[in-house]
């Protein structure tokens, strides 16, 4: 993931540190940024499953149409979610009913504060045209 880190990051990352004069304002490395960071994870990790043990049991034909719709739900998770940096995503047929794992990190552009391109999930779903509306 650290990889994916500086695929995403380093550019803004440099251009964030060449602004700051003070050594103690500029940050060394994003990844560990955030790893400590209180109000942002590394990334974030998603379920999905259709139906239960008792519908969609993996091995019945209701379990293979659930593993087939969730294929192709993960095919297109990416392109349908551009601020949501997929970096590991696996169907899992070994358990009770099938589910996909899908691991991201949510990635903000042209931001003003911070870095241009920065970890923020409240952001990253802005951007894609979910807004919060308070509490
Ligand atoms: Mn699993």
């Amino acid at each position: 993931m650290k990889k994916v880190y500086h695929e995403l990051f380093d550019e803004a990352l440099a251009a964030y540190n060449a602004k700051k004069k003070k050594t103690r304002d500029k940050i060394p490395d994003y990844y560990e940024h955030i790893r400590q960071s209180k109000q942002e994870k590394l990334f974030h990790e998603a379920v999905f499953q259709i139906g239960n043990l008792t519908d969609c049991g993996c091995g019945s034909p209701e379990g293979e149409r659930a593993a087939a719709a969730l294929k192709e739900f993960a095919a297109s998770f990416q392109e349908r979610n551009p601020h949501l940096r997929v970096f590991n995503m696996v169907l899992h047929m070994d358990e009770a009913t099938p589910h996909l794992h899908v691991d991201f990190v949510p990635v903000a552009t042209e931001q003003s504060r911070g870095l241009s391109t920065r970890v923020s999930m409240k952001q990253a779903l802005k951007q894609q045209g979910f807004e919060g509306l308070g509490r």
